[in-house]
């Protein structure tokens, strides 16, 4: 062969050399140990996976239909089997068992074993067997959450999982007050929560700068209080068939909705929708900037106490869940005395309403029922008031502004957000305990956490996906995994597992320096 010929080949030769991709069809498996929120306990079967396949059906105890009909559903969309969901027991295949589970597990843990011949979730409810799920789901290859149908294969990696919460209460906060969000957009936001285990979602539905639930007794407080936003947008509201629509989108999903209507302060929405309320009788105009603290309920009026009776009676009736916030921060306009009698009043008012109070810490300068939760949102580690709450009973949900809200900046050049509270890039957000943050205030008064994204800067869901991932799933650790697991080398490589997901999801998270993310991803 001459020189030429051989020189022309070399190319082809060299071609030969580079490292074979992945076959086209080869799905990567999953590593067993790529879980957010870390398991319990888990071990992976080595060498050993179950193949989703086009024989794959879904065998669901009585009750765990709804819940095995969404996992079909997610199965079917991107594997394009038709993966039947029929009552178990079944061979092979995903179980949905509600017997069988360790007592350990308690309410909402469960058991999880994957084989060759067959995947079985155990539980001892409904919502363990959801949380069960969402540990499938994120054991499956990323092409899962494909919009359309991929080749595959589809191999989950075997091993065993029992597992369980640290803390009952694991909660976002989403400010639809500053900015108005559809329905559709929390559902997507929903979504997101349940795939880390979340099963609070705290809806902030009002504020100076908008009031979004519609109340049939002061229809105003929709119809004018909600017609704007910060910004002067067009603002928006929810009638309450579409409050249900979420109550009951989110229920479906083990997560229960905690309505927030903010008082005395930040209400500038409802004080601008019906004179009366003001002290004065005189309205303000909307508004539309981002100042706080204010504004303030009329505290000596009667019709003050009619207006929230009904407004929380209303909303009680529409809301399944045992929590309504009455929020309680930032009254700066309202003299401390006034507002500590205003406090133990509309705590009355809830409870009579047959639904738990929830406010923000500053309640603790009132005198909380027993039964009120308080949310912690200060940037300290020591509060006095706090502190002797909780020595007289009071559980805490712990949201620390500078480790728990979303709307803070990640550093100084991202676009969203404020940065009043400090710049929170991911290892922040993951490195605190809890369970041990506030002096004199024990684990045994933390009910959980819970991640707030006030919206003064943020407009679109993708807006929502930058600023809560990958900071959302580092609280959901924090409120789902022991402690003894809590390693920020361990958590940083779970996190970044998980962006390819996100990357199929159409998630919009930020990529933080801090986390290395698959290539792809
Ligand atoms: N504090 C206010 C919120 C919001 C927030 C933005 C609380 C409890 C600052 N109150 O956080 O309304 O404006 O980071």
């Amino acid at each position: 062969m001459s020189i030429r010929r051989l020189l022309a080949l070399l190319p082809f030769f060299l071609l030969t050399l580079l490292p074979a991709g992945p076959p086209a069809t080869a799905a990567a498996v999953v590593a067993f140990g790529t879980v957010v929120p870390v398991p319990v306990t888990s071990t992976v079967t080595t060498g050993v996976t179950y193949g989703i396949t086009a024989s794959t059906a879904v065998y669901a105890d009585p009750g765990a239909e709804g819940i095995a009909e969404r996992l079909a559903a997610l199965l079917r969309r991107s594997t394009g089997y038709p993966v039947p969901v029929s009552a178990a027991p079944g061979v092979g295949g995903v179980s949905l068992l509600l017997s069988g589970a360790p007592a350990t597990v308690g309410a909402e843990g469960y058991q999880l074993d994957v084989t060759a011949a067959s995947i079985v979730i155990r539980a001892t409810g409904l919502a363990g067997l959801s949380n069960g799920i969402q540990t499938l789901h994120q054991l499956l290859p990323v092409a899962v959450d494909a919009a359309t149908v991929q080749p595959g294969p589809w191999p989950v990696p075997g091993g065993h999982i029992v597992d369980y919460p640290r803390f009952g209460y694991r909660g976002a906060m989403l400010d639809v007050a500053r900015h108005f969000f559809p329905v559709s957009a929390v559902e997507r936001y929903i979504d997101q929560l349940v795939l880390y285990k979340i099963n609070y979602l705290h809806l902030h539905l009002s504020d100076d700068q908008g009031w979004r639930i519609a109340i049939n007794s002061w229809p105003n407080l929709a119809t004018y209080g909600g017609s704007t936003a910060v910004g002067g947008g067009a603002g928006g509201y929810y009638t309450q068939a579409d409050y249900q629509r979420i109550v009951s989108y989110a229920a479906a999903r083990f997560v229960t909705v905690v309505p927030e209507i903010d008082m005395p302060g930040h209400t500038n929405a409802a004080l601008a929708s019906y004179a009366p309320l003001n002290c004065d009788g005189v309205a303000p105009p909307l508004y539309t900037g981002t100042d706080v603290g204010f504004s303030s309920l009329c505290t000596s009026k009667e019709l003050t106490y009619s207006f929230i009776d009904q407004v929380v009676g209303e909303l009680a009736a529409l809301t399944p869940g045992p929590y309504l916030h009455i929020g309680g921060d930032e009254a700066a306009s309202t003299a401390p005395a006034d507002y500590a009698a205003f406090i133990n009043r509309a705590q009355q008012i809830v409870a009579a309403h047959g639904k738990t109070v929830v406010g923000w810490h500053d309640v603790t300068k009132a005198t909380p029922l027993p039964s009120t939760l308080a949310q912690y949102w200060g940037t300290t580690t020591r509060d006095a008031a706090v502190q002797t709450a909780a020595q007289n009973g009071t559980k805490l949900i712990m949201s620390p502004a500078n480790r728990a809200y979303l709307d803070m900046k990640y550093n100084s050049r991202t676009p969203l957000g404020q940065s009043w509270a400090g710049y929170i890039d991911v290892k922040t957000a993951y490195g605190w305990d809890p369970g041990a943050y506030l002096t004199g205030v024990p684990a045994s008064a933390v009910l959980g956490v819970e991640a707030p994204l006030w919206t003064e800067t943020i407009t679109t869901s993708a807006d929502i996906d930058y600023m809560a991932f990958p900071r959302l799933p580092a609280i959901a650790e924090l409120g789902w995994s022991p402690y003894s697991t809590h390693n920020w080398t361990a958590f940083k490589q779970r996190l970044g597992a998980q962006g390819p997901r996100w990357h199929v999801m159409g998630v919009n998270y930020y990529h933080s320096a801090q986390i290395s993310w698959p290539g792809g991803s």
